[in-house]
């Protein structure tokens, strides 16, 4: 797909821009989901028309955090859980850049998990990837927010007393405005997801089940899923929020039963993103607060005098 960069060329736009000119040897172990993710992500960037200059990449810590490092755009390698105050503070200083945040389960659901309810809450626009392994994978497959009740692991050796959490409907109840799951082990969907993911004005979270092969073998993440959009048994209206609702209580359960269903669970399409209210209401510049171009010939002093003007 051709898209004018962030200098207003118009060009083609190849997967391959986004792989960093000395590729890093990636240190995931084989068979990790997490290369799935990149896969699928480097994929979705030409169906979006964004080049690595007009896209920010903002990571947790984990095995999933390393995302930033082996992906070409701008890039945050963020500490523990604090993903996405960095990619909000980066959407609402330059908002023309295409934001994505990624990191993994313990990293999103657990220590961020605060983060998360109320980046959703405010409907930020931008993509948010949890790596959803059902483990810690980083710190050697401890027990996390999504492991199921009766998981053995180092921290829980008589299996964990803990119902997991619900990620899907955490994220509608806490007012994500496009929800949906995907999976490594399904490379068409996800890139497919991911693309649309970007494309939706707000905030879009995406749980992506990841395998772990080294330290998770119980999880489902392995097994043949269903598309719920492609299977008759699945009839529910994307748009409904208590139809998505009871549709993601139905697949949080089946998922711990062995049947993945994935595919795209709400869209609400209505709802202004949180910098689109704030444009609206005059309370927000249309113009960056702060922007920075790949290009020899910028005016680097531009964006000191946009801070100077929205003082
Ligand atoms: C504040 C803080 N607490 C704990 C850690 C240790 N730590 C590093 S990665 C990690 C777990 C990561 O698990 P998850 O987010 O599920 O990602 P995965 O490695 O499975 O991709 C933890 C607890 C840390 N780096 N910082
Ligand atoms: S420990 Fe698990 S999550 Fe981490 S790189 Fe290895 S397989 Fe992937």
């Amino acid at each position: 797909m051709s898209a004018f960069n962030a200098i207003g060329e118009e060009r083609d736009i190849d997967r391959d821009e986004f792989t960093p000119a000395i590729e890093p040897q990636a240190t995931w172990c084989p068979g990790c989901g997490d290369f799935g993710v990149l896969k699928a992500l480097k994929q979705a960037m030409p169906e979006v028309g964004r080049t690595p200059e007009e896209t920010l990449l903002v990571t947790g810590i984990g095995c999933s955090g390393k995302l930033s490092s082996y992906f070409k755009s701008y890039g945050f390698h963020s500490i523990h859980g604090r993903a996405l105050p960095v990619a909000r503070a980066a959407k609402l200083a330059n908002p023309g850049l295409e934001v994505i945040a990624a990191g993994g389960d313990g990293d999103g659901y657990g220590i961020g998990g605060n983060h998360f309810m109320h980046t959703a809450r405010e409907n930020h626009d931008m993509t948010y990837i949890v790596f959803d392994n059902e483990i810690f994978g980083l710190t050697k497959g401890q027990t996390s927010p999504t492991s199921p009740k009766g998981h053995k692991s180092k921290t829980q050796p008589h299996g964990s007393a803990k119902s997991p959490i619900r990620p899907l409907s955490l994220g509608l109840t806490s007012g994500a405005t496009y929800v949906a799951r995907t999976a490594a082990v399904n490379p068409n969907q996800a890139k497919e997801i991911l693309a649309e993911a970007m494309e939706h004005d707000g905030f879009a979270h995406v749980d992506f089940l990841t395998q772990c092969p080294t330290w998770n073998k119980d999880a489902k993440q392995y097994v043949p899923y269903i598309d719920v959009q492609d299977s008759d048994d699945y009839d529910f209206d994307i748009h409904d929020r208590r139809e998505a609702a009871e549709m993601m209580y139905e697949a949080e359960d089946a998922l711990y039963e062995g049947t993945v269903l994935t595919g795209r669970f709400y869209v609400d399409d209505e709802r202004p993103s949180y910098q689109q209210e704030k444009q609206q209401s005059g309370d927000m510049p249309e113009e960056p607060l702060a922007e920075r171009y790949f290009d020899e010939d910028y005016e680097w002093e531009r964006s000191y005098d946009l801070l100077e003007r929205h003082k």
